[in-house]
C-alpha cells in the first residue's frame, strides 16, 4: 500500500492556495485526506505549528500530518505530487507545454500582486466594482492575454489551457472566482474559457463548500464590516 497523503488547508472561502494544490489533486484523482485548519481559530493555534513547517497553509504530508514528510509551498507541493503521480497529468505531458505551465504557473505564484491584494479571494462574497484600481486592471488584462495564448496555442484538445484539466488551471481557479466576486467583465475566448473553469468537477467541489463556510475573517474582508 501506498503511504496516505493529507493535504493541510485554510478555510476553503479564503485560502486561494490551499484551493490550488487541493484543485489539482483531487483532478488529478489523486487519494488525499484533508486536515482543515480554519484562519484565527484555537485549532489553527493549536496545530500549525506541528502541521505546517512554515506556519502557511497549504502543506502536504506523506504519512501522518506532523510526522510523515512535509512539503510545503503551493509550487513545491505541485511538484511533489507530480513526482509521486507522473501519469496522472498533473502538468501537461508534452515538454514545451509543460514548460509553458510551469511559467504561468510561476508567474501566478509571484505577481499579480496588486489583483490578489485588492480582490482578495471571496467566493461566497460578491463585490461587484470593489477593488478596480489601474494596477488591477493591468493584472487582469495580462491573465485574459495569458489565458487566451494557452488556449490558442496548446489548448486544442480540451476546455482547458493545455487541452486537459491540469495544475495550471488549477493555478487559475482562484481568478476565475475572483472575477466572479469582484463582478470583473472578460470578453470572448478569456470568458470562455472562466465559465470551463469554475464548471470543472474538482472546482464546483471546493467551491460548493466554500459557500457552506460562515466564518468571517476580517484580514480577507476589506469591504465589508465584521458582522
Ligand atoms: N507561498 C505560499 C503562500 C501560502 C500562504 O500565504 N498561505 C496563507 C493562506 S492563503 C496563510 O497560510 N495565511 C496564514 C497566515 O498568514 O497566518 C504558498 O504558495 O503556499
Amino acid at each position: 500500500m501506498s503511504t496516505p497523503l493529507a493535504l493541510v488547508i485554510g478555510n476553503k472561502n479564503y485560502s486561494s492556495w490551499s484551493m490550488r494544490p487541493w484543485v489539482a489533486l483531487r483532478a488529478a484523482q489523486v487519494r488525499l485526506q484533508e486536515r482543515q485548519l480554519k484562519f484565527e481559530s484555537q485549532d489553527w493555534a493549536a496545530h500549525i505549528g506541528k502541521l505546517s513547517p512554515s506556519g502557511l497553509v497549504p502543506v502536504l504530508w506523506e504519512g501522518e500530518p506532523g510526522a510523515g514528510f512535509p512539503t510545503w509551498d503551493t509550487l513545491a507541493i505541485i511538484e511533489r505530487a507530480h513526482e509521486l503521480f507522473p501519469a496522472q497529468g498533473i502538468w501537461p505531458e508534452e515538454a514545451q507545454a509543460r514548460a509553458r505551465a510551469r511559467s504561468i504557473c510561476a508567474e501566478m505564484h509571484g505577481g499579480f500582486r496588486a489583483l490578489r491584494g485588492a480582490m482578495p479571494m471571496n467566493i461566497r462574497g460578491r463585490y461587484p466594482g470593489k477593488g478596480m484600481n489601474p494596477e488591477v486592471a493591468r493584472d487582469i488584462a495580462r491573465v485574459s492575454a495569458l489565458w487566451k495564448g494557452a488556449r490558442r496555442q496548446y489548448g486544442r484538445a480540451g476546455p482547458y489551457l493545455f487541452g486537459a484539466f491540469s495544475a495550471a488551471d488549477a493555478y487559475y481557479a482562484p481568478v476565475a472566482t475572483r472575477f466572479v466576486t469582484y463582478d470583473v467583465a472578460l470578453a470572448g475566448g478569456a470568458k470562455e474559457y472562466q465559465l470551463a473553469l469554475l464548471e470543472a468537477p474538482a472546482v464546483r467541489e471546493w467551491c460548493a463548500a466554500a459557500v457552506q463556510e460562515t466564518e468571517f475573517v476580517a484580514a480577507d474582508e476589506p469591504y465589508a464590516a465584521a458582522p
